[in-house]
């Protein structure tokens, strides 16, 4: 254990002589030199182990509610307080401007507008950013890569002021918040790198998701450090800015261990504590900053909290009783928030007039001076100390819990109000009140238009803040993309799998045998990133354990019970595997690390996440989403896809559906392969399009495990497979009806029997199609349909799709392991219209053949449905339809699969 003295004091007491109550002024005494005597003689470590053992007995006692809270006090105490080294006053008036700025960009908006925004949020967190802006945050330089910082989504209208004073923005844009359609463009709402791909670099707005991505990506700097990708001579800080209210997503809390566990000290939380969320207080009837503090200081964080400004060290060092403490714990947030909207004479009556004792300590004070007692996310000296302080730790990550209120600033606009997040507006008085209190520079007789205010460029604030960042390196938030091309394999690498499989295989084992043979490769090997939620045995991704190791900071400290075996779990430090245990967020956070990592860092990486394919898009959407915004480049596979085809694990795990969520996501590509030399040209393509292209697009394949020969590939469909459709099997000759079967994923072979069996009794001649992406079809045909209406007298475009189809005859028929929805994207180009056959409803445990009759997808349904298809268009009897449905042993009458 490496404790130093001061961390005794900062964990345990926050000053011993500021914790007594009551008659524990001698107790406190006695302790304390009790402690100091024990620091003397037996030095820190063994005297914190002492204390431990101490505090072990107290926390087993049942009445110990709060055993990882330290007292509600400002962690660092004054005498341990680093001094501020800015100029206070100009800091002072650079942070008016903003305040004012980023509340006029909204309410403009806002009064000729509805297009919202959010005003209350940075005024209660504006303090928290200028001091970082001004003394820590720093920028990317030629030597130094750029600490990573996060910032809170609602903050967003404080950045674009901020970049305002910088000179990066100009009135029109700042004119054009949240009117990104307007004539020269405007400023997206939130942080969207998709949307201002050279400010923004991630996205954070959905709440919860800034957090995890903060504590991965701190994570995944040191796995790129540990694998000799980076170089650094100073490791970057990451800084994530986020809310109270924030913290109740599982998202932000659920994975802090990670953080400490990890030793993860390059990480810094900032959570800023109104006290407030959207509808009202976070915990009115209790500490939301006591709440944070025990969870954290139990995941191992170091908590340092900034409560109090700098006002309040004066009275708490004058209360000899301990009675301002104990009214400080005594009050809850509800109190506090409520303090914060009324008169100081409130808060002298209630507050302190609880106990009169207290009303002595504030006889000096007005009301009005009351009322300005700041709290210490709004002083910039006790801010500066706990950044300072935070940069300095060393061994775990840092979360500063600031205490700040929602609002700060608008008066009865919105300070500390329940209303305070939704306000948008306000009205001129309102508005001179802002202006007096922050003594903006804007007349009388403009107020009412809220002109935006940038001092001129050789003014003393202007010359300051540019200084500021160009000592810090350069202006951020900035997004700027460097990384060069990779050497990615061309086609004829893959040559293995264009053969016939010696054996029955499936699409999963096809791709594990792919990223091996893509570890081979000298050009791309090392910026292979497999993830995997603890699924590497279900999918025979275990095979990669030995030689590539699986990422661990500490190595591997003992020996693992199966280290004779081949596939013995081996941890390394310089393992290249993400294994993350059970959490698909993570594993998501993982990989949209890795997959911006050509943005973040220079330098490109190719994550290959592999998880449950159920637990994919529909239990961690918002993060698939999140990597389209943030640009990430990569391959997502959902292994063990296929409602019928992963059939004993039933209702939960039988997925049918993300290939649709997938299709939502605009920069991802979905793909459904059927056969591995599909997958190869697929992986292959992408690399090219992300890796030399410079596409900022992912793709997300379905991989399935049921084992069946893999055919060999036929010439001249490369652009097919890619496309999203190409003829894989010709029926025969000479038969009198036509039909055509798209099939994906393993139930291609429900259309290749369906073939046989329909030249063979029903005198149909059916072409099997694989199906490779329904949404790009669809989205081609789509772009071709809008161009066409849009341009009503020129020459008809035609899509791929179209254009493929044109010239067949006789009728279509999809089947999958999907439902039918992910095959009818694409029913309107198709000639005649398409039958579609899936996988709606809910699955359930059976045999695959059991499985398939149910949800009607097998070879005896495909007949069926081709059959009725051809009757509807009365080429063949309805009869031939009954006889076959006799024939084909389907009970027509059997349970229906879809529900609703
Ligand atoms: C996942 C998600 N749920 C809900 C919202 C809507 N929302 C936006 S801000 C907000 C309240 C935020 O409170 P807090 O985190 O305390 O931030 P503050 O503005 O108080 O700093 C809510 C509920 C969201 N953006 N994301
Ligand atoms: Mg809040």
């Amino acid at each position: 254990m490496n404790v130093e003295k001061k961390d005794i004091y900062d964990s345990h007491s926050g000053g011993a002589d500021r914790t007594r109550g009551g008659n524990g002024d001698k107790w406190s005494e006695s302790l304390q030199s009790v402690f100091e005597l024990a620091l003397e003689n037996q030095g820190p470590e063994r005297t914190a182990r002492l204390l431990e053992k101490l505090a072990g007995q107290l926390r087993a006692a049942p009445q110990d509610a709060r055993r990882f809270n330290t007292p509600y006090l400002n962690t660092i105490p004054p005498e341990q307080q680093a001094p501020f080294p800015g100029d206070r006053d100009i800091e002072r008036r650079i942070k008016s401007y903003i305040r004012w700025n980023a509340m006029a960009m909204v309410v403009k908006a806002n009064s000729t507008t509805n297009v919202g925004g959010h005003i209350s949020t940075f005024a209660s967190s504006a303090t928290l950013y200028e001091v970082a802006f001004n003394h820590f945050l720093r920028g990317r330089t030629e030597k130094f890569p750029g600490d990573i910082v996060y910032f809170q989504g609602h903050a967003a209208p404080g950045m674009y002021a901020r970049a305002f004073l910088e000179g990066r923005l100009d009135e029109r844009h700042l004119q054009n918040f949240r009117q990104e359609l307007a004539e020269g463009g405007g400023l997206s709402s939130y942080p969207h790198p998709y949307l201002m791909p050279e400010f923004w670099q991630f996205p954070t707005v959905s709440m919860g998701l800034g957090p995890i991505l903060s504590l991965y990506q701190a994570r995944f700097n040191r796995y790129l450090q540990a694998r000799n990708l980076v170089k650094w001579t100073e490791e970057p800080k990451l800084w994530a800015f986020l809310g109270d209210g924030e913290c109740d997503e599982p998202e932000t809390l659920g994975a802090i261990t990670l953080a400490a566990r990890e030793n993860l000290d390059n990480l810094i939380w900032v959570i800023n504590c109104n006290l407030q969320r959207l509808d009202g207080p976070v915990r009115g009837n209790g500490k939301i900053i006591q709440e944070l503090e025990g969870l954290f200081r139990g995941a191992g964080w170091n908590v340092i909290k900034v409560i109090w400004g700098t006002d309040w060290d004066e009275l708490l060092a004058r209360d000899k009783s301990g009675l301002l403490l104990q009214r400080m714990e005594e009050a809850v947030d509800g109190d506090y928030q409520k303090y914060s909207v009324e008169p100081g004479s409130y808060t002298r009556k209630h507050f302190f007039g609880k106990y009169p004792e207290l009303l002595g300590l504030v006889n000096h004070l007005t009301d009005e001076q009351i009322h300005k007692l700041l709290r210490g996310g709004h002083d910039a000296r006790k801010m500066f100390a706990a950044y300072k302080a935070a940069t300095e730790h060393k061994g775990w990550p840092t979360v500063i819990l600031a205490k700040t209120v929602k609002g700060y600033g608008l008066g009865e606009a919105g300070e500390g109000r329940n209303i305070s997040h939704q306000q948008k507006k306000m009205n001129e008085k309102e508005l001179r009140e802002f202006r007096e209190r922050f003594k903006i520079p804007v007349s009388d007789d403009v107020i009412a238009e809220t002109p935006f205010f940038r001092p001129p460029p050789d003014s003393p604030e202007i010359k300051y803040l540019l200084e500021r960042r160009r000592a810090l390196g350069g202006f951020l938030p900035e997004r700027t993309v460097v990384a060069a091309p990779l050497d990615v394999p061309s086609l004829d690498y893959f040559a293995e799998f264009f053969k016939a499989s010696s054996s029955e295989a499936s699409t999963t084992m096809a791709f594990v045998r792919l990223v091996s043979v893509l570890l081979r490769h000298k050009g791309i090997s090392r910026h292979l990133v497999p993830i995997i939620p603890d699924e590497a045995r279900t999918f025979g991704l275990d095979a990669l354990f030995k030689d590539i190791g699986i990422y661990s900071s500490k190595g591997q400290l003992y020996d693992p019970v199966d280290s004779k075996s081949l596939l013995y779990y081996h941890e390394a430090k310089d393992g290249q595997i993400l294994e993350e245990g059970i959490t698909e967020a993570g594993s998501m956070a993982s990989f949209i690390a890795a997959a911006t990592s050509y943005a973040t860092h220079g330098v490109p990486m190719v994550p290959f996440y592999i998880y449950y394919s159920m637990f994919g898009p529909q239990r961690v959407g918002d993060l698939f989403w999140l990597a389209g915004d943030i640009r990430a480049k990569g391959f997502l596979l959902g292994a063990t896809a296929g409602r019928t085809t992963l059939n004993g694990e039933g209702l939960q795990h039988q997925d049918g559906h993300s290939l649709l969520h997938a299709s939502t996501i605009p920069t991802c590509l979905p793909y459904d392969p059927a056969f591995a030399y599909e997958l190869a040209v697929i992986i292959a393509d992408g690399l090219r399009r992300m890796y030399i292209e410079g596409e900022d697009i992912f793709y997300y394949l379905s991989l399935y495990n049921e084992n069946y020969s893999m055919p060999p590939m036929p010439p001249g469909i490369e652009d097919g497979i890619l496309k999203g459709l190409y003829r894989f099997k010709p029926g025969p000759d000479g038969q009198k009806h036509k039909a055509h079967i798209f099939g994906s994923g393993p139930i291609i072979n429900s259309a290749l029997k369906a073939q046989e069996i329909l030249a063979e009794r029903y005198n149909v001649s059916a072409d099997v199609w694989s199906a490779t992406s329904y949404k790009l079809l669809r989205t081609d045909a789509i772009r071709c349909q809008r161009w066409n209406m849009l341009h009503p007298t020129q020459p008809l475009k035609k899509s791929y799709v179209e254009e493929l189809l044109a010239k067949e005859q006789g009728v279509f028929v999809a089947v999958s392991d999907n439902i039918r929805t992910v095959p009818d994207q694409i029913a309107p180009w198709v000639p005649g219209g398409l039958t579609t056959l899936g996988t709606d409803g809910f699955g359930r445990s059976d045999t695959r053949a059991r499985l398939r009759r149910f949800f009607e997808i097998d070879a005896e349904s495909t007949v069926i449905a081709t059959l009725y298809a051809l009757a509807e268009k009365g080429q063949v009897e309805r009869q031939t339809v009954e006889d076959a449905i006799k024939d084909l042993g389907v009970d027509p009458e059997k349970i229906q699969p879809q529900i609703i």
